[in-house]
């Protein structure tokens, strides 16, 4: 049933009575929040059922997305958008005297990951949805998302996002308890022959409950509902007296107790590679046991069964698959394989050496004895298939088992049947450089699936103001086809739409600007350039090239208060793992640097120095859309794609950028005039690797401008940064400057007036930031995820986009 105005307040207020007994002036706004959700989530339920019902009546072939992070951030107004019903609720609640925003700012962000790997599971599922693939994900339920940040003192502090237990908890989730399953861990295995079979015997093995927690993901007006499934570790009733301490009952809970806080950095612990296990057996088994209500045979399995690998983390999908296959299905291993390699696809996220999994033989044996089994039973057979065949040094360099270690990259390659990297210069890397033994063995399961983001949340949802004047342009069609945006190009002499851009983008300055005042008490000036840059604290991404400039700037401004620069809002938001000592010095130096810059009055506030607090999907929803300038400054060939950089230009933002991950084909699309290019290219870098003729401490001897701001690190000219200063001075120079900031340093000021130039010729500015909207289309993961669909996984989109809203069910 169709939804209006009148029948929605009517059944809101059923509900909320239903539910709390209370009428709509007595209700909080998490008893609100509750209802809201509790009504959208019955409606979309029939659709979500249906979806289901449809699938089993095609025999659609499903895809399961197997990710360690998911980071969805807030789901009620996507949920609202991709339903129809957004505006309806808004006008709805205004007409009962309820403040919507106020109600939505109840919902705890779900933060089940740690950044561009997680943020793009959750795009993907949401573009997967709206285009209609039968495709699921899959994942774990941490009990606690990412840390939540605070400075003190200028250190970051990390305090437990304790999500589950807020007022509002998980409103979104269903826990299944019919469909968990039994995990084994530990132990030792013995096989024995029974009925002509090998059949493993478990002793002293850990059997652990998993029981899933769904979670709707609604596709954009086609009533098409997938599948998240997070599971949750408990401990089994059956065998409850087997753990009779509390200590043995926490260790089984832990498993998905915590979100490992590391971006590109290997944790290496035991309880890393149990959740990795736990999340890969409790999936794995319980596709297999589906798959098997409605087929009579395995053998076909791949036909009607997708697995994606994202990043290693899951990659013990090969070996649990073939354990099912082998030991409950009792396939032969040929057969087994076979299927293995045809059902499996994987995606390589990185290039950064400390990010490729490697586990230690005897602690995968600790974890799950059969797994190694068939793991090394896999790395002998790849062995004896190549002896002869190929040079032995690439066998040896290829292998998985090697140097006492499982190198869980290689089990992913060879244990299927696709690997992607996530932009075009870093598949081209993989093939070159990481990878390259496999591509001489495989290379026709090498491609490219360039990033994307899911327009909806981060243009309609994110920057409303923006998509209306759209709208006025283009028609409201855009908005289920994201290619029409390109469209806007035509407009780039029309003047009226320039100064409404450039209008669009001040309210949205000013809305930040009013946010950082509320939350650090600093006055910025919205006239000024909002300068950019939001992504985890790492070294490779350079926070440390801005702020040495950020420096430079300051001690030019206090020779001369008089300089002509337009004045600057600096922006960063960044969390660093909390083992990551040196990313931390960094968060410190910016904090001390904004502190010292805010408060000097001779600079007359020419240039502001803003960390905002807690990054996470949220504030990235606030900061991107009054974004004049987009940091995408990693050392060329260290950022696989980046996504951030897509989700600013599509909010107008110009990017100043190094030839890196998509930089490269943003570029590409909106043309080397409407960006701001600079520093060494992944070529440069990698001859500076084999020639070692990179000594950046010249740069400190010789170059008068690098040697007057690095001292400002050691010499007291930033107060309180006497151990941070040094340690970062350091780096830089006695320890040769990894990330070779000193090297673009020139380059990027360079880049950064070229900036201020164009900034003053405002009509150019915004034709520049008109042309990035426009392009930004191409980015869309709307049309990622249909290219895995066609070119990866060979599912077809079942549902039909044609503007149906969710209705009400009666
Ligand atoms: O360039 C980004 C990329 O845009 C890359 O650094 C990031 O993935 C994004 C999405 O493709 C990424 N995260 C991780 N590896 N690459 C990672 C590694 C270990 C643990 C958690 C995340």
């Amino acid at each position: 049933m169709e939804l209006d105005k009148t029948l929605f307040i009517e059944s809101f207020k059923k509900r909320l009575s239903q539910k709390y007994a209370i009428d709509v002036s007595d209700a909080t706004n998490s008893e609100l929040y509750d209802t809201l959700c509790s009504l959208v989530k019955s409606s979309y339920s029939v659709s979500w059922r249906q979806t289901w019902k449809d699938y089993l009546k095609e025999n659609e072939k499903q895809v399961y997305y197997f990710s360690i992070e998911f980071l969805p951030g807030k789901l009620l107004k996507s949920n609202l958008l991709n339903m129809g019903w957004y505006q309806l609720v808004i006008d709805s609640f205004k007409e009962i005297g309820i403040d919507f925003e106020q109600v939505a700012a109840v919902e705890p962000d779900m933060a089940l990951g740690n950044g561009g790997l997680g943020r793009l599971a959750a795009d993907f599922m949401d573009s997967l949805a709206s285009e209609g693939y039968p495709v699921n994900g899959n994942g774990i339920r941490y009990r606690y998302g990412l840390f939540k940040q605070r400075f003190v003192n200028g250190y970051q502090v990390e305090l437990p996002d304790e999500w589950l237990k807020t007022a509002a908890g998980n409103a979104w989730e269903i826990r299944r308890a019919s469909k968990a399953v039994t995990v084994t861990m530990g132990g030792h295995v013995e096989l024995v022959q029974k009925n002509g079979y090998l059949e493993p015997i478990y002793k002293d093995a850990t059997l652990i409950k998993a029981v899933p927690y769904d979670v709707g993901i609604v596709g954009y007006h086609n009533q098409h509902v997938n599948t998240l499934r997070l599971w949750s570790a408990e401990i089994p009733e059956a065998v409850e007296s087997c753990y009779p301490t509390i200590e043995a009952r926490r260790q089984i809970e832990d498993i998905t107790t915590v979100l490992y806080p590391d971006d590109s950095n290997e944790a290496g612990r035991r309880l890393r590679l149990k959740q990795e296990y736990f999340f890969v057996s409790a999936g794995v088994q319980s596709i297999i046991r589906h798959y098997k209500k409605y087929h009579e045979t395995i053998d076909q399995i791949s036909q009607r069964v997708a697995i994606h690998i994202n990043d290693t983390h899951p990659a013990m999908c090969v070996a649990e698959f073939m354990r099912i296959l082998l030991d409950e299905e009792h396939l032969s291993w040929e057969k087994a394989w076979e299927q293995t390699v045809k059902t499996m696809s994987y995606t390589n996220h990185t290039i950064m050496a400390e990010a490729l999994e490697t586990w230690d033989i005897p602690l995968l044996n600790e974890i799950q004895p059969r797994i190694l089994q068939i793991v090394a039973e896999i790395d002998h057979r790849f062995v004896a298939h190549l002896a002869g065949k190929m040079d032995g040094q690439l066998i040896e360099r290829t292998r998985i088992i090697s140097g006492g270690k499982v190198h869980m990259a290689h089990l992913a390659v060879i244990g299927s049947h696709s690997t992607n990297g996530v932009a075009q210069l870093h598949t081209d890397l993989l093939k070159s450089d990481v990878l390259r033994d496999f591509y001489t063995l495989y290379p026709e399961r090498f491609n490219n699936k360039t990033n994307g983001i899911a327009l909806r949340r981060w243009l309609q949802l994110a920057n409303p103001e923006l998509a209306a004047i759209i709208d006025q342009k283009l028609g409201r069609n855009w908005r289920q086809n994201a290619c029409q945006l390109q469209q806007l190009q035509q407009y780039n002499t029309d003047e009226q739409f320039l100064k409404k851009l450039a209008v669009v983008k001040l309210h949205n300055k000013q809305r930040l600007a009013k946010l950082i005042e509320e939350r650090t008490g600093v006055t910025v000036d919205p006239t000024a350039i909002f300068d950019v840059q939001i992504k985890r604290l790492h070294a490779y991404k350079r926070q440390l090239l801005n702020l040495l400039r950020i420096i430079k700037l300051y001690l030019d401004l206090k020779e001369n208060p008089d300089l002509a620069i337009v004045p600057r809002v600096f922006i960063f938001g960044a969390k660093a793992a909390p083992s990551y000592h040196y990313a931390k010095s960094i968060i410190k130096c910016i904090n001390e640097t904004a502190a010292l810059i805010n408060h000097d009055s001779t600079i007359q506030g020419k240039i502001k120095v803003i960390f905002l607090e807690n990054y996470d999907v949220s504030l990235a929803e606030q900061i991107i859309p009054a974004a004049d300038i987009s940091e995408q400054i990693s050392t060329a060939s260290k950022e696989a794609s980046g996504t951030s950089n897509m989700k600013l230009m599509l909010n107008g933002a110009l990017t100043v950028a190094t030839l890196d991950g998509a930089n490269v084909e943003i570029k590409e699309q909106v043309g080397a005039d409407n960006i701001f290019m600079f520093g060494l290219t992944k070529q440069e870098v990698y001859r500076y690797y084999q020639d070692h003729s990179y000594h950046s401490l010249d740069y400190y001897h010789h170059n008068l401008v690098i040697h007057r701001v690095l001292d400002a690190l050691i010499d007291g000219t930033i107060p309180n940064i006497a151990a941070e200063g040094h340690e970062i001075f350091d780096s830089l120079t006695y320890l040769n400057d990894d990330y070779f900031v000193l090297r673009d340093f020139e380059d990027y000021l360079r880049i950064q007036d070229q900036v201020d130039e164009t900034y003053r010729d405002q009509k150019k500015w915004q034709q520049m930031s008109l042309i990035n909207i426009a392009k930004a289309c191409h980015f869309s993961s709307d049309i990622t995820v249909k290219k895995y669909a066609s070119e990866i996984w060979q599912v077809r989109s079942v549902a039909q986009k044609g503007g149906v809203n969710i209705g009400y069910p009666l």
